[in-house]
């Protein structure tokens, strides 16, 4: 009959920091693109844009997204504008997708900085329906 014994708080709070370790805390994983094709996938009900998080290098940029969900959606880059109320500069959209379709991939240029990838239709970027997108300096002359 041996008893069982909690985990003392102290053990539990070093194996929190560990997985906090493992998990990167705080500083997202990025999946980084090498050939410059983003390969998005679109789904609802949980409204979201997959990878969640991409970097990118600089100069052509290829998007292809496909429509995993069940509703219309569509993918839009945006600046990442920190201003309150400001309005985003859309430097592109893939055309809007129905259910199980995949959007004619589109082809743009963007320097290094901060993008958002968002859904456009409805309210869906505001249920989660976006991604970040760093694109890092490829040292190419531009
Ligand atoms: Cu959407």
């Amino acid at each position: 009959m041996g008893e069982v014994r909690p985990l003392p708080f102290r053990a539990i709070i070093v194996m929190l920091g560990a997985a906090a370790l493992l998990s990167g805390c705080g500083n997202p994983d990025y999946v980084t693109d090498r050939d410059g094709v983003l390969r998005l996938e679109l789904g609802d009900p949980e409204y979201s844009i997959t990878p969640g998080r991409i970097r990118v290098s600089s100069g052509k940029i290829k998007i292809i997204a496909r429509n995993a969900g069940t509703l219309t959606h569509n993918v839009r880059v945006e600046e990442v504008n920190e201003e309150e109320g400001a309005t985003a500069k859309v430097f592109a959209s893939t055309q809007t997708m129905q259910p199980g379709e995949s959007a004619p991939s589109i082809e743009i240029r963007l320097f290094p900085g901060e993008y958002r990838l968002v859904c456009s239709i409805g309210n869906h970027e505001n249920l989660g329906q976006y991604a970040e997108l760093e694109v890092t300096d490829a040292g190419e002359a531009q």
